[in-house]
């Protein structure tokens, strides 16, 4: 039987509340020093005990669930880059698409000692994460999938992030650019995905690699990634009119 997900105004109620809430977060970040890998690393200037202990406990992940909970997901936003008739198509995404992403890779860059360009075979090769979470769309649906890839934490530990890096820039085939603070980027559930719910990530759903930000409502959640860039400056989408930091 085919699940329904219905977007209900309960349902958009709480996006809104999440993104108003996050957006005083947000100002909060914004008049306070933004951690450094540096400082995370040391867990000392930038925050107070407390932060620490909220940062560390089982309580500052998002919830999982079991496989009984997996639903249907709708894909929105992009769903094929590849599709020439659409206005997201990317003629390099094309081709890479037609050879099944075997001459792929994720650029990283900036702030870090080896830069490089890694390949999904690459990316499996590192300890992989898999977890069951549930995704918020700021349109006011969720859906719940399984996900697995390498914690974002562990790429750039091995790409050798320095210590005054304060966030992680993506760029994505479909022209999206958005950005995370290291809080984000080193929580334990903040991943590259290259599995959903056990199979190879479907094209709509972000093929071959996307972010899943399970602290942040959904649109955080990356899909078609093609670069990171990790720098002491963030990139703001700026004209999708939502704020920068939108916690859940
Ligand atoms: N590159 C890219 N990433 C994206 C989007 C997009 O259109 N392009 N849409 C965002 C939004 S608003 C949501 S809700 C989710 C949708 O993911 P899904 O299509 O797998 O459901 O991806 C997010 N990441
Ligand atoms: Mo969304």
């Amino acid at each position: 039987m085919k699940k329904r997900h219905l977007i209900t105004r309960r349902n958009a109620l709480i996006a809104g509340a999440a993104s108003v809430g996050g957006y005083l977060l947000y100002r909060t970040i914004k008049s306070s020093p933004t951690p450094t890998y540096g400082n995370i690393l040391r867990m000392g200037d930038a925050f107070t005990y407390e932060a620490q202990r909220a940062l560390l406990s089982q309580k500052a992940l998002a919830k999982e669930y079991t496989k009984e909970d997996i639903s249907s997901f709708p894909a929105t936003g992009t769903t094929n880059p590849a599709d020439a008739t659409k206005p997201s198509y990317n003629k390099e995404y094309a081709a890479l698409h037609k050879n099944a992403f075997a001459d792929w890779t994720l650029q990283v860059e900036g702030s870090v000692s080896k830069p490089g360009a890694y390949s999904l075979g690459d990316l499996r090769k590192f300890s992989s994460r898999t977890q069951i979470t549930r995704h918020t769309c700021e349109e006011g649906w969720t859906a719940i999938a399984e996900w697995t890839g390498v914690q974002l934490g562990v790429l750039l530990q091995a790409a050798g992030i320095q210590s005054k890096a304060r966030f992680v820039n993506f760029y994505c085939y479909d022209g999206y650019i958005d950005s995370i603070d290291m809080l984000d980027a080193f929580h334990p559930q903040t991943l590259l995905a290259y599995t959903m719910n056990g199979k190879p990530l479907p094209t709509q759903h972000g093929a071959p690699l996307r972010l899943r930000v399970e602290t942040q409502i959904g649109y955080k959640s990356l899909k078609y990634l093609q670069r990171i860039v990790v720098t002491d400056e963030y990139v703001d989408p700026g004209d999708s009119g939502w704020a920068w930091y939108t916690g859940i």
